[in-house]
């Protein structure tokens, strides 16, 4: 026990028996006030002299230790609290951001399937064959115009056959036009954007140019056989022996690509299959 702490805890000094002197002796309080006042140090109490504090001492000494309790049990609450709310927080961002990158895929995944719909539902379906027309015959004979039937695959949105315009019969459509559908075509000799066609009404189709289900549309290539047609239009005309390619693109949807290749021998009118 120091001295210091036997001064503010109001010591009783003990002999080294432990036997508190009797009246004559240094006994309790007197002793400290002995020691208080002159400064002694235990060894002036007697060899193996020591002091206790007291009951007083011991409640003074008690208080501060009864007090750390408390707080550590409140320092201890709060902590617990603090350390369950970020738990709580870091859950709670964790799931806002597992539940907004699952709507976030969910709206692409269905952006993608409506797309895909939309591009299906927009294609174009050959009917039948391709009928090709000549101005001369024979070997060297030349194909002037192409005619085909199409329809509205899949009952799918109305596609706007409105025929280019061609005031210079070039064969091919002037710039300008309003033409929504644009046909190329492609040979071995010759690549030609954008050609000059109509489109007329057929089986169950009403008087508007539009392409809508259930309808039929006959597309021919070339304004008549004697201008604006395919000659017009083809650095090299088409002749006997010839593969070729109509590319029919439609606003939206798939590409409607016709292949087919000329016989040997040029008639008027000729159905390639
Ligand atoms: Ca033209
Ligand atoms: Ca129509």
């Amino acid at each position: 026990m120091g001295v210091d702490t036997c001064l503010q805890g109001r010591p009783i000094c003990h002999t080294k028996d432990g036997v508190l002197p009797g009246r004559r002796g240094l006994k309790g309080d007197q002793g400290l006030g002995l020691w208080a006042r002159t400064q002694a140090s235990p060894a002036d109490l007697g060899a193996g002299a020591y002091c206790s504090p007291g009951k007083r001492g011991e409640k003074l000494l008690a208080r501060p230790f009864k007090k750390a309790r408390r707080d550590q049990r409140g320092i201890t609450g709060l902590e617990t609290a603090i350390i369950l709310i970020a738990f709580v927080v870091v859950a709670a961002v964790f799931s806002y951001t597992v539940i907004s990158s699952g709507l976030f895929s969910t709206q692409k995944s269905k952006e993608t399937v409506y797309s895909g719909l939309d591009e299906a539902r927009g294609c174009l379906e050959l009917k039948g064959g391709i009928i090709a027309l000549a101005n001369s015959t024979g070997t060297n004979g030349q194909v002037t115009m192409l005619s085909f039937t199409v329809a509205n695959a899949m009952d799918g949105a109305p596609i706007d056959f409105t025929a280019p315009l061609d005031a210079d019969n070039d064969g091919v459509a002037d710039s300008g036009s309003s033409n929504q559908v644009v046909i190329s075509y492609l040979d071995k000799n010759n690549r030609k954007n954008n050609l000059y066609f109509t489109a007329d009404p057929a089986w169950g189709a009403d008087s508007d140019n539009l392409l809508e289900a259930g309808e039929l549309f006959q597309v021919t290539v070339g304004k008549s056989q004697t201008q604006g047609n395919l000659i017009d239009a083809l650095a090299t005309a088409l002749s006997t022996n010839t593969s070729f390619t109509l590319e029919v693109t439609p606003p939206h949807g798939a590409v409607l690509q016709i292949e087919r290749r000329t016989p040997n021998y040029i008639d008027s009118v000729m159905y390639l299959l």
